[in-house]
């Protein structure tokens, strides 16, 4: 792309009302495999809030306008201007008009699938974030609302079910044809994003809710023909999703149907469209045969996530697209609290902030970086990120931290009033915060506006003589991309002194503040705590339950950390004091395998581990996370710079034979104990289990035994779930290369016929820490199971080898780097979106050591050359070299 064909970036602050409103939109969509007519009846008014005079300007994308006519009449060819990107009437009457709009589009050759696209040979939709504009030219932003009718035609025996947003309102066969048609209403004022249709052949299952207020509302889950014994799981979990949100946040549902259709050529993981939730199928469907506990735990997460939207979303929705952290990050935080109440709270804490640190922090900290809302962008498809989603809900749970659970509700309850109906902002939301509680939050909303991880750093010194223990606390924010100079953050440490005997002592502040609750409020660059009445010298617990997205350091002694992760009364910081060893001692493991040193004894990771393993009181679920080795991707983050993958992998690897050695007993003791009694069963307690034995025969089998690559084998043959097979089948991929083969062909002859299972075949392929892997993963991009135009596919095969195999895609001779810029190359011609998400797995390129850096920006640069190159990928393309 030539510079002065870079159209300028979008800004926050240029924000302008729309200058016509649109109050009904009536959409007559005539399905058809190449050519879907569709007829769009818009009622409009000039905006009182916008420009007077102005005239009106529609977007549109890779549409076919066929007529146009205002109140009745058709329009002479002067009156409008069609360009590539919008539709103009250059100087409509000031006045209520209706703009009649009959276009034709192209579904099947929609390989972007965004807009009215086929997936298999269902018609679906995609109309986030701006996908609307390829069904019909509107003014596609999400602070225009309209209530929506929609009648949706197809040949019957090629689409006999029609669904759309709302109600049904009617539905017949078109006299004289082999065509019917249905008519749905939404009476929802709502954005065009979140519009949607379905039409094809599927199978349902059904449910009825009763709402809190005795509303009946039918559920149907929509999955493709034969799969509906997979979607039970699916159902469960919306109910339990929609009784969570009455019951916790007084969201009833507002709607007399609501359905999900799962599909299985989807972008992202999942769509809110109002009513009419469309699913990318691996987040829906689920057997004990085919699906992991994990998989069972996200299609809990995401149902509740997309049900959640109904009100954080769709009833209050985003001003603009800058807003997009508004309805995302809310969410994301309520889907979390749902499943820590359906699961177990401390483990779900453990996974969340895992997938923060393991994908946020990078985020931050590289040429990515962005605010939670950001300023400016040139491309909306790219902020569907760590940052906006996860560090977003962080920055929710930070002011329920800050404001207590109370005070939280009550500002939910006044955003939920008070919005209803509106297209927000943060501000409004924040307000809403600020005057349920009395409370001034203007130094909290930095949250939202200044992008990189704070780093904080503590120190404690008791005195004896004085019985008083002292934090002193510094926060500093690193400079990130367009932000050189940083505001002090406001900052909820949630802290405990741990006493010699390993309880919680009484907090009691010097200056009586809210220190006593355990929560340190930290405002300044540098901060001193006080507490008095401190007899014993005691053990800080710092940041407990991640109470602040942060990077904390502290001067604590490794034995300090050794007594928090054996008595430590927070799970979290238990869990964290054992990684906070692991971590130290894989950073100078790595540092002496660079060095050609001896490595360092884990003995203190060993004590810690062996403490956890043989404490009988601790939840199965949360000893296998605190058994988990962080993975080479955290050591990275750790070391910062001049990283050296294959040093890290070396490091580890050790480690974990160490690990597997000296607690070998202890952890064949645990895998026996934790055997299967009875059928399985995908609830949390179970999965826990599973997760813990699972752990224990992956770490023996790291100490490279014949027994433990046997156990590992048998374990495989005699699993009767899918989330054991897998697990024993990747411990042998990863440990057993004489193994390896004969297990992935029995693996795949079994489920060859089930494309969600292939891909975990795929993915787990691509992730083999051996040279081989990147001829590997270039054979299988010729196999029958791979498809580039599917996106789970990619995603499993080069998503997966880029994001999760570190040594193959840093490879030094550069060969990683330049299969994934090869694949992003030619995906981005077909499907911009994906290419540019799979670009983004170089984000941390700058921190490598400088060889493997060197043949990372030659991949970014070759990228960047490509002529005709999406905005999408231009837009990561560009931002990573910058
Ligand atoms: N709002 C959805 C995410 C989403 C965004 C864009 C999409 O376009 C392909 C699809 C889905 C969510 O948060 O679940
Ligand atoms: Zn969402």
């Amino acid at each position: 792309m030539s510079s002065d064909a870079v159209p300028p970036p979008v800004r926050l602050g240029d924000y302008l009302p729309p200058d016509w409103l649109v109050d009904t939109v009536h959409l007559d969509v005539r399905l058809h495999p190449t050519a879907s007519r569709i007829v769009a009846t818009l009622a409009m008014r000039p905006n009182p809030a916008g420009r007077e005079g102005s005239p009106i300007v529609l977007d549109g994308d890779e549409l076919s306008l066929k007529s146009l006519t205002l109140d009745g009449e058709p329009l002479d060819g002067t009156a409008y201007v069609v360009t590539p990107a919008a539709l103009t009437l250059l100087a409509p009457p000031q006045r209520a008009l209706t703009l009649e709009i009959e276009t034709v589009v192209d579904p099947s050759a929609n390989t972007k699938l965004m807009g009215l696209y086929r997936s298999s040979s269902t018609y679906c939709t995609q109309c986030e974030a701006e996908g609307f504009r390829r069904i019909t030219f509107f003014p596609d932003r999400p602070d225009v609302l309209a209530v929506y009718t929609t009648r949706i035609e197809a040949e019957r025996a090629e689409a006999p079910v029609l669904l759309g947003n709302g109600n049904p309102v009617e539905s017949g066969a078109v006299e004289g044809t082999s065509r019917h048609y249905a008519v749905w209403h939404d009476p929802w004022p709502k954005p065009c994003y979140l519009f949607a249709l379905v039409g094809g052949k599927l199978d349902r299952i059904t449910e009825e809710f009763v709402t809190a207020t005795g509303k009946r509302v039918e559920l149907g889950i929509y999955v493709e023909l034969g799969k509906t014994e997979r979607a039970g799981y699916a159902m469960d979990a919306l109910k339990r999703s929609m009784r969570w949100d009455e019951e916790v946040f007084g969201c009833e549902y507002d709607l007399d149907v609501f359905n999900i259709v799962a599909v299985a050529d989807f972008n992202m993981g999942a769509m809110e469209n109002k009513g009419l939730n469309i699913f990318n199928d691996k987040y829906v469907l689920a057997s004990p045969q085919t699906a992991t506990d994990a998989d069972y735990a996200n299609i809990e997460a995401i149902i509740a996530h997309e049900y959640f939207h109904n009100w954080t979303g769709n009833r209050i929705t985003c001003r603009d697209w800058f807003q997009l952290c508004l309805k995302e990050g809310l969410t994301v935080f309520r889907d979390q609290e749902f499943s820590a109440d359906a699961r177990s709270r401390p483990v779900k804490r453990i996974s969340d902030v895992r997938l923060l640190k393991g994908h946020q922090f990078p985020e931050d900290a590289g040429p990515l970086a962005h605010p939670v809302r950001p300023s400016s962008y040139r491309e909306i498809n790219n902020f569907y990120t760590a940052t906006v989603y996860e560090k977003g809900a962080e920055v929710v749970r930070m002011l329920k931290t800050l404001l207590g659970e109370e005070g939280f509700r009550a500002g939910m309850d006044l955003y939920l009033d008070r919005h209803d109906g509106d297209a927000a902002t943060v501000e409004d939301f924040l307000a809403c915060f600020a005057n349920a509680n009395g409370v001034d939050l203007a130094q909290f909303a930095l949250w939202y506006a200044q992008s990189g991880t704070p780093q904080v750093t503590v120190s404690g010194s008791w005195d004896e003589a004085a019985r008083s223990y002292r934090l002193d606390i510094a926060q500093t924010l690193p400079p990130t991309p367009g932000q050189s100079e940083k505001l002090p953050m406001v900052i909820p440490l949630a802290v405990g002194l741990v006493g010699p005997d390993g309880q919680d002592m009484t907090l009691t502040p010097d200056d009586g503040s809210n220190a006593a609750r355990g929560v340190l409020l930290i405002t300044e660059p540098r901060q001193s705590f006080v507490f008095r009445d401190v007899p014993h010298r005691p053990v800080p617990s710092l940041n407990r339950g991640f109470s602040a997205p942060v990077k904390l350091s502290s001067d604590m002694s490794t034995a300090d950390l050794l007594f928090l992760a054996r008595h430590d009364s927070d799970p979290f910081n238990r869990f964290d004091a054992a990684q906070t060893i692991a971590l130290g001692h894989l950073v100078e493991a790595t540092a002496a395998a660079r060095a050609g040193t001896a490595m360092p004894a884990p003995d203190a990771l060993v004590a810690a581990l062996g403490a956890t393993l043989d404490d009988g009181a601790l939840d199965p679920a949360f000893v296998a996370q605190a058994l988990s080795i962080p993975s080479e991707t955290d050591v990275a983050r750790e070391i910062g710079e001049d990283v050296d993958p294959d040093a890290i992998h070396g490091a580890r690897t050790r480690l974990r034979r160490a690990v597997s050695d000296a607690l070998a007993p202890a952890l064949h003791a645990a895998y026996v104990r934790h055997a299967p009694s009875g059928a399985y069963c995908p609830d949390a307690a179970s999965a826990g289990r599973r997760a813990l034995r699972n752990t224990c025969l992956d770490l023996l089998a790291a100490g490279g035994t014949p027994e433990g690559i046997a156990r590992a084998q048998v374990h495989f043959e005699a699993a009767d779930n899918m989330t054991d097979r897998f697990f024993a089948l990747s411990v042998l991929a990863h440990a057993a290369p004489q193994a390896r083969e004969a297990a992935l062909a029995a693996f795949h002859e079994r489920f060859h016929e089930d494309p969600l299972v292939v891909d975990k075949w795929l993915a787990l392929q691509a992730q083999i820490a051996e040279p081989q892997a990147l001829e590997r993963v270039r054979g299988l991009t010729s196999h029958p199971a791979f498809a580039w135009s599917n996106p789970n596919r990619v995603r499993a095969l080069i998503g997966s080898f880029a994001g999760l195999n570190p040594t193959q895609f840093h490879r030094v001779d550069g060969a990683g780097h330049q299969l994934v810029a090869g694949a992003v190359m030619d995906i981005d011609g077909r499907n911009p979106q994906l290419a540019a998400r799979l670009l983004a797995a170089f984000k941390s390129w700058r921190s490598l050591e400088p060889v493997r850096r060197a043949s990372a920006e030659a991949a970014l640069r070759r990228v960047a050359e490509k002529p005709d190159l999406s905005p999408d990928v231009t837009d990561i393309v560009s931002r990573s070299l910058g």
